[in-house]
């Protein structure tokens, strides 16, 4: 076994020179106070004789417990079982050192978290409020790692928020001005025909009825083409129902002089295995044509990086956000939005066409977010900054 004992002035001291002379798959196998600093035994090949254990005994940290149950592991009632003679596999062998090795990083996360909130109080406490948000671990780690030290902790909570409302990507505004051709996508039931209901219905309200042609290509759900069709007459304008890729070619390509068409789609479950196809059929139906995925703000934690990749297998331009009302936390979904660099359009937030439509903006989705986290009372336990922070805590150091 490859055993190195270090020495620094404090455990993130110690852990940095660890990793760089061991690598991170270094196994801590004591700690211990000494004169002017702290002293960490570590090894490479875990092949344990009962001499590498003996530091354990002088050890007084949360480390050294974990060694104690090490060696209870390895060799109940204190003598080390030979290789054989436990009963065990192999495998077995590995199984039982994974898991050891996950209780010491666990041990040494609690140990790094400790001293990240000892020794930089603000930042771990903002640390806190970004995760309670719901946010992915590496973006709110990203904005910690850029807060300038010594800030109070208001100012420091505000420049969090400042960092992440730059974050989120959005093209505000989007066809009411410049107009377009856009296929709206996403799973059923998230808000395609009312989002598209609000825009029309906002374009004939500031313009008039010209200028604006509705399509559906939904074939499948009952009374979809009802309801284009109604949505067209309540608004003076022209629309269309096609079912196949050569129907939307050709409508397409006689509406080029319309500045806007708005193209309702059939909602597609996110295990459809034929989504691919069907995605590309309307993509492919016109140079010009934008997709514009829709994600609902209220599904589960997780759906929203679900869509995303499902949705992938065609270029998307940007993304609305629907039932921002009946969200309880947005850390999540603005974290898929971040991490594939979607830019967000337009967020609706209840069911009145066509006032619950507003332009996306970024500050104002991070102000609701902090609220939610408040309001929620959504609670970060320990357990989880620990481990999802331990490394961090070593960076900061
Ligand atoms: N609370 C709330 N409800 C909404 C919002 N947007 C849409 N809804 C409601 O969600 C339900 C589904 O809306 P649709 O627009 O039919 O959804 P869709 O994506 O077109 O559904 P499919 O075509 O079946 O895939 C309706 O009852 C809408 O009124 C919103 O922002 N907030
Ligand atoms: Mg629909």
């Amino acid at each position: 076994m490859n055993m190195r004992r270090y020495v620094g002035k404090d455990m993130a001291e110690c852990l940095r020179q660890i990793r760089d002379a061991q690598g991170p798959d270094a196994v801590i196998l004591s700690t211990r106070k000494v004169e002017g600093g702290v002293e960490v035994v570590a090894a490479m090949d875990f092949d344990l004789q009962p001499a590498d254990l003996a530091p354990a005994a002088a050890a007084d940290t949360t480390a050294s417990v974990a060694l104690a149950e090490l060696a209870a592991h390895v060799a109940p009632g204190g003598a080390r079982a030979a290789p054989g003679t436990t009963g065990g596999s192999a495998e077995d062998m590995q199984s039982e050192l994974r898991s050891l090795r996950r209780l010491l990083e666990g041990q040494l996360a609690t140990l790094a978290w400790n001293d990240l909130t000892r020794r930089a109080p603000v930042q771990a406490e903002v640390l806190t409020e970004l995760t309670q948000m719901g946010l992915a671990n590496d973006i709110a780690a990203s904005i910690i790692a850029d807060l300038p030290a010594r800030l109070d902790l208001q100012r420091a909570q505000h420049r969090a928020r400042a960092v992440l409302a730059q974050k989120i990507p959005v093209a505000a505004d989007r066809w009411l001005t410049g107009g377009g051709r856009v296929a709206f996508v996403g799973p059923t039931g998230v808000g395609k025909s009312t989002a598209i209901a609000k825009l029309a219905a906002r374009w004939v309200l500031e313009r008039g009825p010209q200028g604006l042609a509705l399509v559906s290509t939904d074939g499948v759900r009952f009374g979809a083409q009802e309801q284009i069709h109604n949505l067209g007459r309540l608004l003076g304008v022209p629309a269309h129902a096609v079912e196949h890729r050569r129907e939307l070619e050709q409508l397409l390509a006689d509406l080029a002089d319309v500045p806007l068409v708005l193209i309702d789609t059939a909602g597609t479950s996110q295990r459809d295995l034929r989504l691919g196809a069907k995605l590309e059929a309307i993509a492919g139906s016109h140079p010009a044509l934008e997709m514009a995925l829709v994600l609902a703000a209220s599904a589960q934690a997780g759906a929203a990086e679900e869509s995303l990749a499902r949705f992938a297998s065609v270029r998307l331009s940007c993304c609305l956000l629907t039932k921002l009302d009946e969200a309880a936390s947005l850390g999540g979904v603005l974290s898929a939005l971040i991490h594939a660099r979607l830019p967000l359009t337009w967020v609706s937030e209840g069911q009145r066409i066509p006032e619950d439509l507003v332009p996306a903006r970024a500050h104002q989705l991070v102000v609701r977010a902090v609220t939610l986290a408040e309001k929620s009372g959504a609670s970060a336990d320990e357990d989880l900054l620990q481990r999802r922070f331990g490394g961090l805590a070593h960076a900061l150091a």
